[in-house]
């Protein structure tokens, strides 16, 4: 094999990452411009930067697998399958959205393609996960669960629970922190001087830290670690390090504004997850774009749910 086909052979293999980053920044970068015209109702927390974590674990997921992400959930969502016009047209409130446009950017679920939901409690979705691995577990299906989730959430008491409970029953999950150093606007460092992974591996889950910016390494430890976690029953812990290419939230068109020293801003923007390919990405950029154009041109055309429907698809908790 020349040197020539050897880059192509790599290009081919890596191509479908760098597609899905590509798309996921395409329709984050969309979202947020129908944000900032008023078509959003409610928050819209992007997930520009973070794009290697979604789509190097996401690549790796096996046909029983299940994904629980939090409110940052368009990446995970689409590195799922899940059609990006029923997205918009759920960001956007319209009666053929993905939840019928009644559960909004956060709250994105499609449970035919194993995508079981953001959540816009910090730390809950973590507990939704232990609850789906604890019945693949009992029912002796096959199968991982992967959550994902901010640093942030490893403060939270429900997190700290899983994770001791998951060591301890042996749960087929895999925890996956978007460690962006920082929850909401507040530095981590304030917070917290213990890194998510040496918490996770004090309460008993093994943890090991990769460069989240870095999809080809992603995708290589996600798929060293989901094998542990399907076939051997035993939750593993991604400690993925990144960082927020724009901001945390935007509620209403105006933009938050910038809460990071410029500097820091500066770094990481040289670290972009899309800026490592040493291949050409124009043309699958161009598609990327081009496509998430139309499903958000689709989403504006669609109606508003009627008023009349508000209180169907309501599950009543019976006690
Ligand atoms: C239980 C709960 N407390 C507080 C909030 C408000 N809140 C929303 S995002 C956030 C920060 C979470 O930090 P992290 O998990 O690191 O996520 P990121 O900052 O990366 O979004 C907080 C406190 C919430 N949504 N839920």
């Amino acid at each position: 094999m020349t040197l020539a086909d050897a880059a192509t052979a790599v290009q081919r293999r890596d191509l479908p990452l760098y597609e899905t980053m590509l798309r996921i920044r395409a329709f984050e970068e969309t979202a947020l411009e129908l944000q900032r015209r008023g078509k959003v109702p409610g928050a819209l927390h992007p997930a520009t930067g973070h794009e290697a974590i979604a789509a190097g674990v996401c690549a790796r997921l096996g046909p029983a697998d299940h994904v629980v992400s939090y409110y940052r959930c368009h990446g995970h969502a689409l590195a799922c399958g899940l059609d990006p016009a029923a997205m918009f047209a759920e960001l956007l409130g319209r009666a053929t959205g993905l939840n019928k446009g009644k559960g909004g950017s956060m709250h994105l679920a499609d449970r035919s393609h194993r995508f079981l939901g953001g959540n816009s409690i910090v730390g809950a979705n973590v507990g939704i996960a232990a609850g789906m691995a604890a019945a693949l577990r009992i029912r002796k299906e096959p199968g991982a669960v992967v959550v994902f989730f901010g640093d942030g959430a490893v403060g939270a008491g429900v997190v700290l629970e899983t994770l001791r409970i998951a060591a301890h029953q042996r749960l087929p999950l895999l925890f996956v922190c978007e460690n962006n150093g920082y929850q909401d606007r507040t530095r981590s460092e304030l917070v917290s001087g213990i890194a998510p992974g040496a918490v996770a591996a004090g309460l008993g889950v093994p943890s090991v830290s990769v460069d989240g910016n870095d999809v080809r390494a992603v995708a290589g430890t996600a798929a060293e670690l989901l094998p542990l976690v399907r076939d051997e029953r035993t939750a593993r812990f991604l400690d993925a390090s990144t960082y927020l290419r724009d901001f945390h939230c935007q509620f209403g068109p105006e933009p938050p504004g910038e809460y990071r020293p410029l500097d820091e801003v500066r770094q990481w923007r040289a670290r972009d997850p899309l800026s490592r390919a040493d291949f050409d990405l124009t043309e699958p950029r161009r598609r990327a774009a081009e496509e998430m154009r139309l499903a958000a041109a689709h989403a504006l055309t669609q109606p508003e749910p009627s008023p009349g429907t508000v209180c169907d698809d309501l599950t009543v908790a019976r006690w």
